[in-house]
C-alpha cells in the first residue's frame, strides 16, 4: 500500500487517440479515468499535471483522410478539435492537449531519435511482413486468428522496405532485469506477466521508420524516410512537458512520476518497446503503467474500425455528463472488460442516481426546509450519531485508498455503501414521526445533521466522479465549494457547516424508456 497521506507530484496521461474517426466512448473512457485520478490527486494537495492529445501522423490517419478526399493535414485540423471537445464537455482537466503535429513536438521526436542512433542502437535493414494498419503494427503468421488480426479482424498486408531499425534485442536482458525488480511496475499483475513473458520470449528488432508514407515527422539524418509513428506518438509523454507552458520545462519536475493509463490493446508498446526506447535514449523510466480492460458492446471490443460504438455525445445530451461519468467507473470494475449498452446507462441512472443519490438529496434539504426553516440543526449534545460519523470518515478513507491504488470502481462502491446507509437512516428514523413529537425535537435535530454531514462526506468522496454533481451538493447544503475544502484527508463528520440549506429541482429527474 502506498502512503495516501503526503503530498506529492503526480503526472497522469491518456493514450494519445488517433484522429482516424470520430471520437468515441472508448476514448472518453480513458480520458474520464485520467481526470479521475488528477482530481483525486488533487484533493489530496499533491502538485498534479494531467496529458492528453491526439495522434496525427501514420498510416491509419492518411489511410481515413484519403478515404474523405482530404489531405492528411486538412483531415487532421479538421477531426482534433472535435477531440479537444471531447475533453471540454467531458469537463476534463487536463492541464495540456498535445497534438503530435504541433512543431515543437515533431522537432523533439527528431532529436529523440538522434539519441537512439547516438546510442549505436539504429540500423538500417531490410524487412517483410505481415502489417495491420488498424494496429500500426507487424503480426506473426502465427498470432492471426483466421488469417485476420486478432485484435481488428482484418487482413493484414504484405510489407516490405527498407527501413530504420532500433535493435530493440540488445534491450531485453535490461527489460527483464527491470521488470523482476519492479513487479509494480505495470499494473494490474495479470498485465505485468503478460508483458514480461513477451519479453522473455525473445525480442526482434523493430522497423522504426517508412519508406512507403510521407505523412509523418521525416527522419533527421534521412529525409526519404518519415520516423514510425508509434515512436513518434510514445514520445509525446515527454515533449508536451518541455512546451505545455511556454518558457518552462516541466521534465525535470514530473518526468520521473509519470503514471500512463492505457488499455491492453497498446500493452505491447507501453510496457516493452517505450522503456526500452528511453533506455537507449539515456531517460529515466515512467513511475508505472496502469493498463485498463476493454468497454464492450453487445460482448465485442468497440472500436471505430468495428463499428460497434456508443457515442458519448449521445449519452451525455440525453443523461448529462456526470451519468456518463459515473455509468463507466459504476458499470465496468475499472482494470476489467466489461459490456456497456444505452439500456445500462439508464438503468443505473434511474435505479442510482435518481433513486438513491438524488432522493437522498431532495429528501435532506426539504426536511430541514420543512421542519427547521432551512437551517441545517447542529447535533444536540449526546445525540450525535457516532455510528453515521464513525461509518462516513471510514467510508472517506476507503474511498481515498482505492483511488490511489487507481481501484475507481471500488472507491466507489464504498461511497455507495454509504450513500444506502444514509437512506436507511431515513427510513429508520422516520423524521416526519419525529417531528409530530415535541419530546423527539434533539432526535430530530441528530438525524437531520447526520444526513446533512454525511452527504458532505458523500460529496467529498465522489467527487473526482461525478464533481458537477458533488458541487451542487455541497451548495445546496450551504458548505464551502472550493478545492481547498475538499482535501480529502482533513475531511471530518464534524466539519460540516450548520449553514442555510438551498432548494432545487431533482439533480437526477427520472428518465423513462423511449417506446
Ligand atoms: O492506440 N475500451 O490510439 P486509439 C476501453 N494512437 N478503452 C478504449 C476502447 C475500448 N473499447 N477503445 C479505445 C492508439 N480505448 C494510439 C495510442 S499512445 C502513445 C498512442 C482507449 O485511438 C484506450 O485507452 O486506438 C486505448 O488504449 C486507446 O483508447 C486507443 O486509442
Amino acid at each position: 500500500m502506498k502512503d495516501t497521506t503526503k503530498a506529492m507530484r503526480y503526472y497522469v496521461t491518456t493514450p494519445i487517440y488517433y484522429v482516424n474517426g470520430e471520437p468515441h466512448l472508448g476514448h472518453a473512457y480513458t480520458t474520464i479515468a485520467a481526470d479521475i485520478l488528477a482530481r483525486y490527486h488533487r484533493q489530496k494537495g499533491d502538485d498534479v499535471f494531467f496529458l492528453t492529445g491526439v495522434d496525427e501522423h501514420g498510416n491509419k490517419v492518411a489511410q481515413a483522410a484519403a478515404e474523405r478526399g482530404l489531405t492528411p493535414r486538412q483531415h487532421v485540423d479538421e477531426l482534433a478539435p472535435r477531440f479537444k471537445e471531447l475533453t471540454r464537455q467531458l469537463n476534463a482537466t487536463n492541464d495540456f492537449f498535445i497534438r503530435t503535429t504541433d512543431p515543437e513536438h515533431e522537432a523533439y521526436v527528431q532529436r529523440f531519435v538522434e539519441k537512439l542512433q547516438a546510442a549505436g542502437d539504429v540500423e538500417k535493414r531490410t524487412y517483410g511482413g505481415l502489417y495491420c494498419t488498424a494496429c500500426e503494427g507487424f503480426w506473426y503468421e502465427r498470432d492471426l486468428v483466421d488469417g485476420k488480426c486478432p485484435d481488428h479482424g482484418i487482413e493484414p498486408v504484405w510489407l516490405e522496405e527498407e527501413n530504420y531499425y532500433f535493435l530493440l534485442s540488445k534491450y531485453q536482458d535490461r527489460l527483464s532485469e527491470f521488470f523482476r525488480a519492479n513487479p509494480e511496475w505495470v499494473r494490474p499483475r495479470t498485465r505485468f506477466n503478460e508483458a514480461l513473458s513477451f519479453i522473455e520470449q525473445g525480442l526482434d528488432d523493430i522497423s522504426i521508420s517508412r519508406s512507403s508514407i510521407t505523412w509523418g515527422v521525416p527522419v533527421p539524418w534521412d529525409d526519404t524516410q518519415v520516423i514510425y509513428v508509434w515512436v513518434d506518438a510514445l514520445i509525446n509523454y515527454v515533449s508536451a512537458l518541455t512546451y505545455a507552458r511556454p518558457g518552462e520545462d516541466l521534465v525535470d519536475r514530473y518526468w520521473s512520476v509519470a503514471d500512463h493509463l492505457l488499455s491492453k490493446d497498446i500493452l505491447k508498446f507501453h510496457a516493452v518497446i517505450w522503456p526500452a526506447l528511453l533506455m537507449s535514449a539515456g531517460y529515466d523510466l515512467p513511475a508505472g503503467e496502469f493498463i485498463h480492460g476493454y468497454l464492450l458492446s453487445g460482448g465485442e471490443k468497440m472500436s471505430k474500425t468495428r463499428g460497434n460504438v456508443l457515442d458519448p455525445f449521445v449519452i451525455m445530451e440525453k443523461y448529462g455528463l456526470d451519468a456518463l461519468r459515473f455509468y463507466l467507473f459504476r458499470e465496468v470494475n475499472f482494470g476489467l472488460d466489461g459490456n456497456t449498452s444505452m439500456d445500462g446507462v439508464r438503468a443505473r441512472y434511474n435505479s442510482e442516481l435518481a433513486n438513491e443519490l438524488g432522493n437522498l438529496v431532495s429528501r435532506t434539504v426539504s426536511m430541514i426546509g420543512k421542519y427547521r426553516d432551512g437551517t441545517i440543526p447542529a447535533a444536540p449534545a449526546g445525540e450525535t450519531l457516532r455510528d453515521v460519523a464513525a461509518k462516513g470518515e471510514a467510508m472517506l478513507r476507503a474511498a481515498s485508498a482505492h483511488y490511489g491504488e487507481v481501484e475507481i470502481t471500488a472507491a466507489i462502491e464504498s461511497v455507495w455503501e454509504y450513500v444506502r446507509r444514509l437512506n436507511r437512516l431515513v427510513e429508520e428514523e422516520a423524521p416526519w414521526k419525529l417531528a409530530k413529537d415535541e419530546a423527539q425535537a434533539g432526535r430530530l435535530d441528530a438525524v437531520l445533521h447526520g444526513l446533512a454531514a454525511g452527504l458532505r462526506l458523500v460529496a467529498l468522496a465522489i467527487h473526482s466522479v461525478i464533481p458537477g454533481t458533488a458541487e451542487e451538493i455541497l451548495r445546496r447544503l450551504g458548505q464551502e465549494r472550493d478545492v481547498a475544502a475538499m482535501l480529502l484527508d482533513a475531511a471530518i463528520f464534524d466539519g460540516l457547516i450548520p449553514a442555510a440549506v438551498v432548494a432545487a429541482p431533482p439533480l437526477f429527474p427520472r428518465i423513462e424508456a423511449e417506446e
